[in-house]
């Protein structure tokens, strides 16, 4: 078979425009595509719920790859641990409660088990805006290429709709701070701002954040670092179990949500 270019060309154009087209209109959006949000992705998909995430970089994964520091592994504590489990990634005890993992063999199965079960990720995409209705609850995302973004292009964007959109945009919850900016939103929190994470606690950070894990505005629910960094609790660094967790927690508030919905 003499391999033929313009096939080559049509195969990806058509396959990735009916997957994106299949992304519309959606049961959950998810902005960022690290380890919290692929997290959430997976345990939605698995539900059989319909389930997107855009990231705005080339490559997924946030800040996981980096490990700590660049030293390429992360450590969990048990609970974290019982999840990479089921993901069949492989741990090593270090001391009793802590557990290390390599960090590329964590997201990469992350990001692997999430598309299988059914998640859709689209990479290179930037959230640069929500989508509400009349009421200004937020029913989707508003989308554009990150290299026109990067460039400045006067480029229109395209929308999305969803039933529920998680921001898992990590220290920046890009997504929150875009709802309070424009919207003139007050959300959840202390001060209905983004409150700003604090300084590194890992104790205390990872004990927040799975409670922090929730609809912080009518539609939106953050996760992952995000949720820290708008309910005002600290960082934790290069322990990842709780990132896990939020995931998990944002896909079972998310399914909560969808379910309610559909009973009115
Ligand atoms: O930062 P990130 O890994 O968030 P996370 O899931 O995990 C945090 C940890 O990596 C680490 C930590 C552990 O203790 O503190 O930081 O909370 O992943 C966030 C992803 O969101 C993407 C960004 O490129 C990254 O891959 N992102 C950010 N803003 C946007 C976005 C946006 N506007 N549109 C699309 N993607």
């Amino acid at each position: 078979m003499k391999i033929d270019e313009i096939t080559i060309s049509k195969a990806i154009i058509e396959s990735f425009t009916k997957e994106f087209l299949g992304a519309l209109d959606v049961d959950v959006a998810i902005a960022g595509a690290g380890p919290s949000g692929m997290a959430a992705a997976y345990y939605l998909a698995k539900q059989g719920v319909k389930t997107v995430i855009f990231e705005k970089n080339l490559r997924v994964g946030g800040g996981m790859p980096g490990g700590g520091m660049m030293f390429n592994r992360i450590v969990v504590q048990k609970e974290g641990k019982d999840i990479l489990d089921e993901f069949d990634v492989r741990t090593a005890v270090y001391q009793k409660g802590y557990y290390v993992a390599d960090s590329l063999e964590t997201i990469s199965t992350l990001c692997s088990k999430s598309i299988k079960a059914g998640a859709k990720i689209f990479n290179l995409i930037n959230v640069e805006d929500v989508m509400i209705d009349d009421a200004n609850r937020i029913n989707g995302l508003v989308l554009n290429w990150t290299a026109t973004s990067m460039a400045k292009l006067h480029v229109d964007p395209l929308s999305i709709r969803s039933k529920v959109v998680i921001d898992a945009t990590g220290h920046d919850s890009e997504i929150c701070r875009i709802v309070v900016r424009k919207i003139g939103a007050k959300l959840k929190t202390k001060t209905g701002e983004v409150i700003g994470e604090k300084s590194m606690c890992a104790d205390a950070g990872e004990k927040a954040l799975v409670k922090n894990t929730r609809e912080v505005y009518p539609g939106l629910l953050v996760t992952g670092m995000a949720a820290n960094a708008v309910f005002g609790s600290p960082r934790m660094g290069a322990i990842f179990g709780g990132m896990l967790l939020s995931g998990k927690k944002a896909a079972e508030v998310s399914l909560g949500i969808i379910k309610k919905g559909k009973l009115t």
